[in-house]
């Protein structure tokens, strides 16, 4: 039997990071949408993210994305991050999106730039610093288009070195954690394409380098959790980017697409230990590791919100997030593994769909009502008004959006 006061207490301790990026407007290489009230600074990003946080109490962190968050002064931003009740997560590196990047950033073949590309990712640390964020988040878009384009070892090797020198430049408590995409931009080659790879620069640099799991970053019929079992077995699984996608890294809501395979990943989580780096206690995954016990794993969104209202998707999110996690700790794993040792290959897979068709929405209203949360974080948000006043207030100015 599942004990439904330690899942709720479980769920009331979950963590889930929303990125500043889902609050600007985005689109597809097709046409960018714009939205009204949308933020124009990385302070108003921040403002939108603790809306998200106010009615889920589950979303406490905010992740950067360096330069789209450039600001002069970043311990100010962490204490105005702080004052609306949210703190900065993860610092996001960008070494995709100017010119010098065509050939790639770490891997290009021009030293200058390859040298560019690192200052940029130490100056992410120098970041960490100033806000208190324990990850980096790497995700390099280097990559070539054709056979022959570059020496695809060699450009490991850069790589390699480019890394080496980023972990040396973490403190204790930071780590690093390296992102994989199967292709895009780069048609041919990436240079982090796969978990593999990203696994085997990791552990040759030790523990602070981390593998992160963006969703969508994967093949059609990928086993992600298959994925995610195996970098937790190996103590090596720091993180999720978060979201859905039915075709490529369609950067869709979180558990849009496939709630079952979200679950199935959060199942893996739960048993894999991942879920237990946040105990009570007040530890958060943001304080140093030797405080938190556990995997460390770190829950990320990485969405864009191109057609539906920004901050009601990143609710919607951490809600879709939040019932594939109940689901996954209503699984009853005492009844489970012992119809696996038993071999009952029917008796185990319905134990496991019976966690996963349960409606956990009544549980979690439960869990948002001790908490002292309406039940419904949506028509919360909807009636606080909060939507018309930053319409109304947020006029004149860039909105932030992909690039800025
Ligand atoms: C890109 O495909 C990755 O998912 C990265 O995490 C990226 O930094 C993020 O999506 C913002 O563009
Ligand atoms: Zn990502
Ligand atoms: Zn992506």
């Amino acid at each position: 039997m599942v004990d439904t006061s330690a899942v709720k207490q479980a769920l009331r301790r979950q963590h889930i990071e929303t990125p500043s990026w889902a609050y600007g407007n985005s689109g597809t290489r097709f046409k960018v949408f714009a939205q009204q009230g949308v933020p124009r600074t990385p302070q108003e990003k921040i403002e939108d993210a603790a809306q998200v946080h106010k009615y889920t109490g589950v979303a406490p962190s905010v992740a950067l994305h360096i330069p789209w968050d450039k600001v002069d002064d970043y311990a100010a931003l962490a204490a105005h991050a702080k004052e609306q009740g949210v703190r900065i997560g993860a610092i996001n590196s960008n070494v995709f999106q100017d010119d010098d990047y065509m050939l790639g950033s770490v891997t290009n073949p021009d030293p200058a730039i390859r040298r560019k590309a690192l200052d940029h990712l130490l100056e992410c640390v120098d970041i960490m610093d100033l806000t208190g964020s324990r990850d980096l988040k790497l995700w390099f878009s280097d990559g070539t288009n054709y056979p022959g384009q570059d020496d695809i070892r060699t450009r490991q090797d850069r790589m390699a070195e480019a890394l080496a020198a980023v972990y040396e430049r973490l403190g204790d408590d930071q780590r690093f954690l390296l992102e994989y995409k199967l292709f895009e931009p780069a048609f041919y080659t990436t240079d982090v394409p796969d978990w593999g790879t990203s696994y085997a620069h990791c552990i040759k640099l030790g523990p602070k380098a981390q593998v992160v799991v963006d969703t969508g970053h994967h093949a059609p019929g990928t086993n992600i959790e298959f994925i995610v079992a195996f970098l937790l077995r190996e103590g090596k699984l720091g993180g999720f980017d978060f979201n859905s996608r039915f075709y490529a890294d369609d950067d869709l809501m979180v558990g849009a697409a496939d709630p079952f395979q979200l679950f199935r990943i959060m199942y893996e989580v739960v048993r894999g230990g991942g879920y237990d780096a946040y105990p009570g206690g007040g530890t958060t995954p943001h304080a140093p590791r030797q405080e938190r016990g556990g995997a460390g794993v770190a829950f990320m969104l990485d969405q864009c919100h191109n057609i539906e209202p920004k901050i009601q998707g990143q609710i919607r999110s951490v809600m879709n997030v939040q019932e594939a996690t109940a689901k996954a700790l209503l699984v009853d794993r005492d009844a489970l593994h012992a119809a696996q040792d038993s071999g009952d290959v029917l008796g185990a897979n319905e134990i496991f769909m019976d966690a996963y068709n349960t409606d956990v929405r009544p549980l979690l209203a439960e869990v948002r009502d001790e908490m002292g949360l309406n039940p419904d974080p949506i028509a919360a948000y909807k009636a606080s008004g909060y939507f018309d006043k930053v319409v109304a207030e947020r006029k004149g100015g860039q909105a932030a959006g992909w690039g800025a």
